[in-house]
């Protein structure tokens, strides 16, 4: 297995950086270069153990950029990331955005679409030998709440995330390249999100190394509605999220992707130092 892989004696921290003009939570903070640098030299500082960088918004309904601009966006802040010794992974579904970052010293490939969108990532993926985050997927922005429709969605996601791994693994790529994710909020309504934590176990159970991303999602925002029926704005979501953050660091899973990686780290170091106590790892 990949030593990328290996798990830092706890659930792994993944930093959001979105370089994008319209992300749900950070979109337009970091558009432009020095801020996403500055801001993803930060989390790697406090510990991240990948800086995440993304330049394509994947919130609901959102436009798709082309992959030129995606290109732009997004190699010049991994090449300055890496460069100051940041571990950085690339949030892509295009095998050449991928390759690129690749090429500019990303270590891992974080594709929202399991591979889905581009027929030429598993290739990609395979040569390069790098770890790949398949996340659960049933669409494009503008079309995935249509595809939202499950009956039980925590056996039908895990499903549907091994056949992606069958599929990935006769293309050529090595399992223990691998990570999963349920795909919070991706082709899934509120009540599927919270299903799918309450089956963290089950997911964790398929045997991969499992990703959760729910920082600030607006399920969140949503369950923290004020009486006047107003939904929790992003930054007023945080403790929710830690609290995620500790579901999955006790369910076992490998890693959580999150806005603010200070706080995460240190409710993981908490949920760590129970485990070792009880004799559980991670
Ligand atoms: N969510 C977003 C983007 N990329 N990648 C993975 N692996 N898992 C996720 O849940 C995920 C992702 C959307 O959130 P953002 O706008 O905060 O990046």
């Amino acid at each position: 297995m990949s030593p990328i892989l290996a798990r830092p004696g706890r659930c792994v921290v993944m930093g959001v950086l979105n370089v994008t003009p319209d992300s749900f939570s950070d979109g337009g903070c970091y558009a432009d270069h020095d801020a996403a640098v500055a801001h993803g030299l930060q989390m790697h500082a406090a510990g991240a153990d990948y800086v995440d960088v993304g330049g394509e918004s994947t919130r609901p309904g959102a436009d798709r950029v082309d992959a030129a601009e995606e290109r732009r966006r997004v190699v010049p802040v991994v090449a300055d990331l890496v460069a100051s010794g940041a571990r950085v992974s690339v949030d892509t579904t295009r095998a050449e955005v991928a390759a690129a970052a690749l090429e500019a010293g990303a270590t891992l490939v974080n594709d929202v679409s399991g591979g889905l969108a581009d027929d030429g990532m598993a290739r990609l993926v395979a040569e390069a030998g790098v770890p790949w985050v398949l996340m659960h997927w049933r669409g494009h922005s503008r079309e995935m709440y249509a595809a939202a429709r499950y009956g039980d969605v925590v056996h039908e996601v895990g499903a549907e995330l091994v056949a992606r791994v069958e599929d990935v693994v006769a293309a050529g790529v090595d399992p223990g390249q691998l990570v999963l994710d349920p795909g919070l909020g991706f082709a899934k309504n509120a009540e599927h999100n919270w299903a799918l934590l309450a089956g963290l176990d089950r997911l964790v159970g398929l045997g991969l190394p499992l990703l959760v991303g729910a920082s600030r999602k607006t399920f969140l925002g949503r369950l923290l509605a004020g009486s006047d029926g107003e939904v929790r704005p992003v930054e007023g979501r945080e403790a929710a999220t830690l609290a995620v953050s500790v579901l999955a660091a006790q369910a076992g899973a490998w890693g959580v992707r999150v806005h603010d990686p200070v706080q995460s780290l240190d409710a993981i170091a908490t949920v760590s130092a129970v485990r070792a106590a009880r004799g559980t790892r991670g």
